[in-house]
């Protein structure tokens, strides 16, 4: 499973606080951090409601990228920082995200196919985040041939379904899992998925229990990667035994270690 850093998100506020201090030292450290708790890739987001997105974004990957070759996974709804983003990349990018609007699709797919991108496909749009998984199936679907109408393959898509906090919405947990299953039947090979993870627990209590036992339950309906506090060593070993049971890792007793 591809794991992605949520941790340089201006949400949290210190990283915030150290996005507008320029404070490269805090967020270099920060990162490298991350790649030493077992991260594939860094999401990066500069946090909502900032008047210098795209130059704060612009500041946050080059800052990042003189410390780690790791995939950079620019994280903003906003295209013009997102754009920013893109352009400042030398590392391997991925686009976080689009949604199904045309407008989103017609900017981002265009910039993936010039700057080699992957791009998780948020099963949300104009109208907001459906409530049922058949929704977000077809959303999926949609994303999946505008990207080709751009000479963007189906490979270079992860679809993520929407991960909602369990304190808001109970069913949709159960929701998710089954846009999953939906989602692996829109192509062959199955599309690539993602979750924010951490979106689940978002102001319960027990949020490592349950973000990792919703992990445990994704992992069984072939979640291909997730946006996770890597910095959490029980989340990061259920992601170990997972891929031991699913027979992606070859077993050994001591795989914890391995
Ligand atoms: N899908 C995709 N990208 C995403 C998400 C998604 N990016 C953002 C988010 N969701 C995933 N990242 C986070 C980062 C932080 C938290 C949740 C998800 C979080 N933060 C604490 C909070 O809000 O309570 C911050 C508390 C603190 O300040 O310490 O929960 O779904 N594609």
């Amino acid at each position: 499973m591809l794991v992605i850093s949520e941790r340089l998100n201006g949400l949290f506020t210190a990283v915030g606080q150290a996005i507008d201090a320029r404070d490269e030292r805090f967020i270099q450290q920060h990162a490298v951090q991350q790649v030493e708790c077992g991260a594939h890739a860094l999401d990066l987001n500069v946090g909502p409601g900032r008047d210098d997105g795209p130059a704060a974004m612009e500041w946050l990957v080059r800052t990042v990228q003189e410390v780690t070759d790791l995939p950079l996974c620019i994280d903003t709804p906003g295209i013009k920082t997102m754009t920013a983003g893109i352009k400042a990349c030398r590392n391997k990018l991925i686009i976080n995200s689009t949604t199904a609007e045309m407008k989103k699709m017609q900017a981002l797919f265009p910039l993936a196919r010039e700057h080699d991108a992957d791009v998780i496909c948020l099963t949300m749009d104009e109208r907001g985040i459906p409530n049922d998984a058949e929704s977000r199936a077809e959303m999926a679907m949609l994303m999946i041939t505008t990207a080709m109408e751009h000479d963007v393959m189906p490979e270079r898509l992860m679809l993520d379904p929407l991960v909602m906090p369990i304190k808001a919405a109970q069913d949709q947990p159960v929701k998710v899992i089954k846009a999953m299953q939906l989602f692996q039947t829109l192509n062959d090979p199955s599309p690539r998925t993602v979750v924010g993870l951490s979106n689940v627990s978002n102001g319960a209590k027990e949020r490592s229990l349950l973000n990792r036992t919703f992990l445990g339950m994704l992992m069984g309906v072939g979640l291909s990667a997730a946006i996770v506090d890597v910095q959490d060593a029980d989340l990061m070993n259920v992601i170990k035994a997972g891929e031991l049971l699913k027979a992606e890792k070859l077993y050994c007793d001591d795989f914890l270690r391995a």
